[in-house]
């Protein structure tokens, strides 16, 4: 995982218009484990955001129009009255909250939860986090409660708020409101009174305060705007589809799999089907579910490097093309492969456990994460599709995994759609509309948003074969009839 600043520049909202996204500076994201707690490194990325800032202002010649900040969803810092930072926040990859949902389950049954928040189960989820930390002395001394992305806002302001698209993925908010689920946070004993102000895309988050402009040699005021926030939700309106029958994957560490609604679906069935419901930009709802996404390859590429053997991604895609479609395939949404570690150890118990030779090469590696993946895109997509009672002409994907042509490509396959695939930074680019809506330099409600990415950044189609009978047989091997 990386942090970015990039500057956007955007305007128009005709065929005219003009939307470029320069990257001003790129650091890296590497989580800390002390005592037995893997933790966020938030300092070293909040020293890569002042750096970036500073490297932004110096590239324009100018201080920036705006700043929005988007990033992973689900974690949070703690603050003591006087607002310092109580401790770093912990990663939601972190063991704390094994066996935490059964827990929960015992006080607010499943179901109710689910009706109430629309919520995938993930281990991780904030309410999860919550609980796990709950009667600890962090939590304790806590008197605020900062998810990541309103942590960097706060700090580059002094102005506290918890932005929507971000808060629907703690597992507090109903859906159908849009505010807070009083009822599921009292029954968990949940202080909501940690949270600030809601705010939502688009709204002003302060202005840069006097020592961050002397910090990043910018000359104020410099406005900050609440964009969504969570980056799956800028992502997604980056997705550049010209109707409303699409799916989308916004691929890169997650796969992040579904449609895009106007309302939620919170029937038991979607329960069922792990579909989660977060809150999108301009009043839209992801109904999506979360694969373990391009996440296994990463760790699979870090074991090997640690092994002494490092491998090229490149050429290992450019191998594992050549290799045999669907030799074996794991269940990419299965929570054993959220932790780090072992992860070429794990993938091949998991084909044994399912009947299937292991692989051996990395390139054979390579080949079963990217099959896998785009079973699972092909599983969520139906499902999607089924759970909504809408139909799907194109699937987008969007993020990092758009420049990997086999997973798209095979994922076209998969689904029997056509792909279309871009663009890459697509977290950024959403985040950057939003603000340069706000600021007035581009108008108009998604569809036009969108218009504007269609007409300015480049994108890649992947038309199926329609063969879709090995898939089908594939999916059957790793869910054998009862
Ligand atoms: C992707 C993402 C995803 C969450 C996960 C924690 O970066 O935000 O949407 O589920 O991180």
């Amino acid at each position: 995982m990386v942090g970015r600043v990039r500057g956007g520049r955007g305007g128009g909202g005709r065929g005219d218009g003009v939307l470029e996204l320069t990257e001003a500076h790129r650091f890296a994201n590497r989580p800390v484990r002390t005592n037995g707690t893997l933790h966020w490194d938030v300092l070293a990325l909040y020293r890569g955001v002042l750096d970036g800032l500073r490297r932004a202002g110096e590239l324009a010649g100018r201080p920036p129009a705006s700043v929005g900040i988007d990033s992973w969803a689900v974690d949070y810092g703690l603050l003591d009255a006087t607002g310092a930072l109580l401790g770093n926040p912990v990663h939601y990859r972190d063991s704390r909250t094994d066996g935490v949902a059964e827990r929960v389950a015992g006080v607010l049954p499943r179901a109710e939860l689910y009706a109430a928040t629309g919520l995938q189960e993930l281990p991780f989820n904030t309410v999860y986090q919550l609980t796990a930390a709950q009667g600890g002395p962090a939590l304790e001394a806590a008197r605020r409660l900062l998810l990541v992305p309103d942590l960097f806002a706060y700090w580059l302001t002094g102005v506290a708020g918890t932005e929507l698209t971000n808060a629907s993925t703690t597992q507090l908010i109903d859906p159908r409101t849009r505010d807070w689920s009083r009822p599921v946070a009292e029954r968990l004993g949940i202080d909501l009174g940690l949270f600030a102000p809601l705010r939502g895309p688009g709204d002003p988050a302060g202005e840069l305060l006097p020592e961050v402009l002397a910090e990043t040699g910018l000359e104020g005021p410099v406005p900050v705007t609440a964009v969504g926030s969570h980056d799956t939700a800028s992502a997604v309106v980056a997705v550049p589809a010209s109707g409303p029958r699409f799916a989308y994957i916004a691929t890169g560490t997650w796969s992040l799999a579904g449609m895009e609604l106007d309302a939620p679906v919170l029937t038991e069935d979607s329960r069922r089907a792990n579909f989660t419901n977060e809150l999108g930009v301009d009043g839209t709802v992801r109904f999506l579910r979360n694969v373990m996404g391009l996440w296994l390859l990463q760790e699979c590429l870090r074991d090997w490097e640690a092994a002494g053997h490092p491998q090229d991604l490149g050429q290992l895609l450019d191998e594992a093309a050549k290799l045999p479609l669907l030799r074996q395939v794991v269940d990419a949404g299965d929570p054993e492969f959220l932790a780090p570690g072992r992860m070429p150890e794990r993938i091949a118990a998991a084909c044994r456990r399912t009947g299937q030779p292991a692989p051996e090469t990395p390139a054979e590696y390579t080949r079963c994460v990217v099959d896998s993946l785009a079973l699972a895109h092909r599983r969520a997509v139906d499902d999607a599709r089924r759970l909504s009672g809408r139909d799907v002409d194109v699937v987008h994907i969007v993020g990092g995994g758009a420049q990997n042509a086999l997973l798209c490509r095979m994922t076209a396959e998969a689904c029997g759609l056509p792909v279309v695939a871009g663009p890459a930074e697509a977290a950024a680019l959403g985040n950057v509309l939003v603000q340069a809506r706000a600021a007035g330099a581009v108008q108009g409600e998604l569809p036009q948003l969108r218009g504007l990415l269609r007409s300015t950044q480049p994108l890649v189609r992947y038309d199926p074969s329609g063969d879709l009978g090995p898939w089908a047989r594939a999916a059957a091997r790793l869910r054998p009839p009862a």
